[in-house]
């Protein structure tokens, strides 16, 4: 058996399943279990859940809900026009279009399963086809758009079950010139912050460059360059090619490799290590909550992140120490966290004046936050945060 399993976070719900009532009758649940292959060099969950119960009509992320990651898109599609110049452009995950309205000059198709995600960019003038990328549907784009220059994916690869069925479509519809781009986080930057709120449903698997290295052997694309993002809390931009391509391969492969392999990311021992750490971090994480609340302080969520979801139901931390949650997301506000049921409503201008702490469940946009609220921050209220060990700021 070459996938033994190093981490178990418990019984975990749907993150994307906000509640509409605090206490709902059933609510589904299953075994938060990380493995590592040490064939493939690959990490993910142990058991996968059906992806039609995570990405349907009612799913909330919206990619543009932060002015980072709306910066961080339009940055990349400019660099994209200038360097590459692609006459089509195909995104895997398009979201609510965050990338895609920055190509509205050439050809762009989005594939989004999420059916009230894909309204919005259709509503954009954007083509969407709402499945779930296959080669089926691949064929399908094939047939009616012709091959891709550009086939773009952020945070969606790491998603999708069958990834040899995801990469064969990729190479169907990539031309022999194209280039697939590829962002996931990053399996060495999560070992780094002890980031364990990376693993939950919709994180199937946690990408290192080896393992995705690994996992093009079998196809006809291979990796030439990387660029390690600050994104998502650290990701990794990968970038593709079809090996009868011959554009250069960049150093920055190998060094990338070369620093996995330096901390470990081949040995199981590290997986071990990672989870004892992950322990340690969730004692921690209860002591500052157990302190502020003996102390009668209120504590509020700031985020209510799909990663948050991994930290309350693995530590326990529910109504009893977390008051309500705040985020901008509309469809996450007047709801419930899935198991966990705090409130979640929409931010005031400002921190409320009687809120002493507020934990940071998107502390992936920590100076984005810091920024907008100074008010807080200076009339002494503080954040709390576990990355990358837990701490109060
Ligand atoms: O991979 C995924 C990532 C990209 O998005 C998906 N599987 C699901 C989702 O995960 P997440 O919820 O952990 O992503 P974010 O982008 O860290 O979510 C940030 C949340 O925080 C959003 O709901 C918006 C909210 N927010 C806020 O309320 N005030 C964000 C900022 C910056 C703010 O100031």
């Amino acid at each position: 058996m070459s996938k033994i399993e190093f981490l178990s976070l418990g019984k975990q719900p749907i993150t994307n399943n906000f509640l509409t009532e605090q206490n709902p009758e059933q609510e589904f649940f299953y075994n938060l279990n990380i493995v590592y292959d040490e064939n493939t060099k690959v990490v993910s969950l142990a058991n996968f859940v059906p992806p039609e119960k995570m990405f349907n009509e009612t799913y909330a992320h919206r990619a543009s809900m932060s002015i980072t990651m709306q910066n961080a898109n339009k940055k990349l599609s400019e660099d994209i026009k200038k360097e590459i110049n692609p006459k089509s452009v195909l995104e895997i995950g398009s979201n609510d279009g965050v990338f895609l309205k920055n190509f509205s000059n050439i050809l762009s198709i989005g594939v989004e399963p999420c059916k009230n995600l894909a309204k919005i960019t259709t509503s954009m003038n954007i083509k969407t086809y709402d499945q779930f990328w296959s080669i089926e549907l691949s064929k399908k784009i094939l047939e009616n758009h012709g091959k891709f220059e550009l086939i773009y994916s952020a945070n969606t690869i790491s998603h999708i079950h069958d990834l040899s069925n995801a990469l064969k479509a990729i190479e169907i519809l990539l031309s022999d010139n194209g280039i697939f781009i590829l962002e996931d986080p990053s399996l060495s930057e999560v070992i780094k912050n002890i980031s364990y709120d990376q693993f939950y449903d919709e994180h199937a698997y946690v990408f290192s460059v080896l393992a995705i290295k690994n996992l093009l052997k079998e196809t006809e694309l291979e990796i030439f360059n990387i660029e390690k993002l600050s994104t998502h809390g650290g990701s990794n931009r990968v970038f593709i090619k079809k090996k009868k391509n011959n554009i250069k391969i960049s150093a920055n492969l190998n060094k990338a490799i070369d620093y996995e392999l330096k901390i470990g990311i081949d040995k199981f021992e590290t997986y071990q290590k990672f989870a004892n750490k992950v322990e340690n971090s969730k004692t921690e994480t209860l002591k500052i909550f157990t302190k502020i609340k003996k102390k009668n302080l209120k504590i509020i969520g700031y985020g209510a992140t799909y990663k948050s979801s991994t930290i309350l139901n693995y530590c326990g931390l529910d109504t009893k120490y977390i008051e309500y949650f705040v985020d901008t997301t509309e469809n996450k506000q007047g709801k419930f966290t899935p198991g966990t049921h705090i409130p979640i409503i929409k931010p005031n201008l400002e921190i409320n004046p009687d809120v002493h702490f507020a934990f940071l469940g998107a502390w992936n946009f920590k100076n984005e936050i810091f920024n907008k609220e100074q008010n807080f921050i200076n009339r002494g209220g503080k954040f709390i945060t576990h990355v990358p060990y837990p701490q109060i700021i």
